[in-house]
């Protein structure tokens, strides 16, 4: 008996060792320390020794069943440290990596430029109005003194909707009308930015969609004077006071009289490059006295009331401002371009 009751304590041990996981732990116990295991079943066999015997046995049987409890308990704890171990190792997170930043986003060179002009024409008490992208032939071109078949039509051609007489603007200026109409008979003084589309060849300096601002200021007594005046001090807070600005008489059918601004070329500071053309300037804006016709369009009297208008392409100032050498840059939607200007 006491022969078997050790081979069963080695046989017991090895078959410990060879346990790799709780499941076969647990078989282990039931087989060895269970109600019907083997140390259980050899203690219950002690009763049915000879008297002489049953000291010893028992005695062993008892050693056997601390002993092996003793390894059954240590080897399910070194299991369960294992197996957190692993645990841990398959969901680890080292919480010593920096974390993945976020990227903001940032104003587009356009925007930057629209709220920089914003900004000046709001020393001078210029307010924005909001005006319509979509025009109508009407207001585009009609209440512009621009009829059909006028030839400036051609200059202005822009993108046409399936609805009659229904267009993206070409410009800014019917944005005047609108606003006329609005605030008549009161003194007017806005700005209205927004987008402007043109059927145009596309090249460094033009775009088929491009943004534009347009001032308007109506009142009594508003002179040529007035309109210099506000240019002049547009310029060199947006260029700087050493910029040269040059006014040159030209011709809008909705100004008269009426001048283009041309700024002194910033890239190659007025020596002549492609970006000017080899002129030394660059144009900047159009401009002029409102027409008479367009102010009784808009509702004023034109022997009363007078009023100048304007109208820039913040992307041209933009250019100028920061050297850069392609307007097709701006929405070609390119961040490596638009990044510059974070
Ligand atoms: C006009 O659009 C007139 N409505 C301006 C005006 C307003 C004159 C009020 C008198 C009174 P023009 O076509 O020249 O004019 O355009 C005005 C400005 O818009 C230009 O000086 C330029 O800065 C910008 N611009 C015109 N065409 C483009 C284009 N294709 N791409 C980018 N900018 C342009």
């Amino acid at each position: 008996m006491l022969e078997e009751l050790r081979r069963m304590r080695e046989q017991a041990k090895e078959e410990l060792q060879a346990v790799l996981n709780l499941e076969a732990l647990e078989s282990w116990r039931l087989a060895y320390l269970g109600k019907n295991g083997a140390v259980t079943r050899a203690l219950r066999s002690i009763g049915k020794l000879p008297r002489e015997e049953r000291p010893a046995a028992g005695q062993l049987a008892n050693e056997i069943r601390q002993e092996l409890e003793a390894a059954f308990e240590a080897r399910q704890e070194t299991l369960r440290q294992e197996a957190l171990a692993a645990d841990m190792a398959r969901g680890a997170i080292d919480v010593r990596l920096p974390g993945r930043p976020q990227s903001l986003g940032y104003l587009h060179l356009s925007t930057q430029t629209l709220r920089e002009i914003y900004a000046i024409f709001a020393q001078m008490g210029f307010q924005v109005l909001r005006s319509n992208e979509v025009e109508t032939d009407t207001t585009n071109f009609q209440l512009l003194n621009i009829p059909p078949h006028h030839p400036a039509r051609d200059m202005w051609s822009t993108f046409y909707t399936t609805e009659p007489g229904v267009l993206l603007r070409t410009h800014t200026s019917p944005g005047q009308i609108h606003a006329m109409r609005k605030y008549h008979p009161h003194p007017i003084r806005v700005i209205l930015p927004g987008k402007c589309y043109r059927y145009e060849q596309v090249t460094v300096r033009s775009e088929h969609m491009f943004y534009q601002v347009e001032g308007l200021a109506v009142g009594r007594n508003i002179t040529m004077a007035d309109l210099k005046g506000v240019l002049t001090h547009f310029a060199r807070q947006m260029f700087g006071p050493e910029r040269k600005l040059r006014f040159r008489p030209s011709y809008f059918p909705f100004t008269e009289p009426s001048a283009e601004a041309d700024i002194d070329c910033i890239l190659c500071q007025g020596k002549g490059c492609a970006m000017c053309k080899y002129t030394g300037w660059l144009e900047i804006l159009g401009s002029g006295m409102v027409h008479p016709n367009v102010l009784r369009n808009g509702g004023y009297d034109p022997d009363i009331y007078s009023g100048f208008a304007f109208g820039m392409g913040p992307e041209r100032l933009a250019i100028l401002k920061h050297g850069i050498t392609d307007i097709r840059y701006f929405f070609s939607g390119d961040v490596r371009f638009l990044h510059q200007f974070a």
